[in-house]
């Protein structure tokens, strides 16, 4: 039985992430990951925080989807650097392949750059799976998917550094148990710090803002 390319492919992918890292290391940019369902609202609360203006943190974005730029797109009215990677001309990955990542960090000058955002492909499993050299992976879990979700899809909770619970205006329309949510949140990972957000009305945004830059001032 020879399994030789499984442990390369793996070894590759580390690799990468390794590179990555000391990359942005040597510039001095911190990378965040925003993983979750297919529309969870990433995008929307990616939009939200940028809107923000981060401190006057200079921020770029880089989109995975499997195809499409919609996503890019929707970001176009912000001044910032944008790059959209696409996995289906790769084979069509569920989650942001490092080496993907990698090439779509050459289109951008990290040494003009304090924070690099990533959407990664919508998914609630793979994206946790894989290291791609970020300094914190956040997932965004919508209560549209229901308070069971950590429960059913741990791993995701047990690698972010942060979950944000998303679209918090619908809670009255969908008899949502936030705290019930949070019991499971904390059942498949104790110390994960948790945001309730709504990119509607904005609620939770600030404070969202204030953990990503505490996170960025301290590292
Ligand atoms: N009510 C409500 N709707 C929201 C909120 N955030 C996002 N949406 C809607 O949810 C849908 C999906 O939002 P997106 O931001 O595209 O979600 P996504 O996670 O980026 O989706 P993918 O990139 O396809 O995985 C859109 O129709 C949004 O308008 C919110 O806070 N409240
Ligand atoms: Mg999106």
């Amino acid at each position: 039985m020879e399994i030789k390319v499984v442990k390369k492919a793996l070894a590759a992918g580390e690799a990468v992430a390794d590179e990555i890292r000391g990359k942005l290391a040597e510039n001095d940019v911190y990378m965040v990951t925003f993983m979750g369902s297919p529309g969870s609202g990433k995008t929307a609360v990616i939009e939200r925080l940028l809107e923000t203006g981060l401190d006057g943190f200079r921020a770029a974005v880089v989109e995975g989807d499997i195809a499409t730029t919609a996503d890019a797109e929707r970001l176009a009215r912000f001044d910032i650097p944008i790059v959209q990677v696409n996995t289906e001309p790769f084979g069509g990955d569920c989650h942001m392949p490092p080496n993907l990542l990698s090439s779509g960090l050459e289109d951008l000058d990290l040494s003009t750059l304090d924070l690099v955002i990533v959407e990664n492909v919508g998914n609630l499993v793979c994206p946790a799976e894989f290291d791609i050299g970020e300094n914190l992976k956040v997932v965004v879990l919508s209560i549209a998917e229901g308070e069971d979700k950590p429960l059913k899809y741990p791993l995701i909770f047990r690698e972010s550094g942060l979950c944000v619970v998303s679209k918090s205006d619908l809670a009255g329309a969908l008899d949502f148990d936030i705290d019930r949510l949070r019991t499971n949140i904390s059942r498949v990972n104790g110390t994960i710090p948790v945001i309730e957000t709504s990119a509607r009305t904005e609620t939770g945004i600030d404070e969202l803002e204030g953990f990503l830059i505490a996170r960025i001032r301290e590292t």
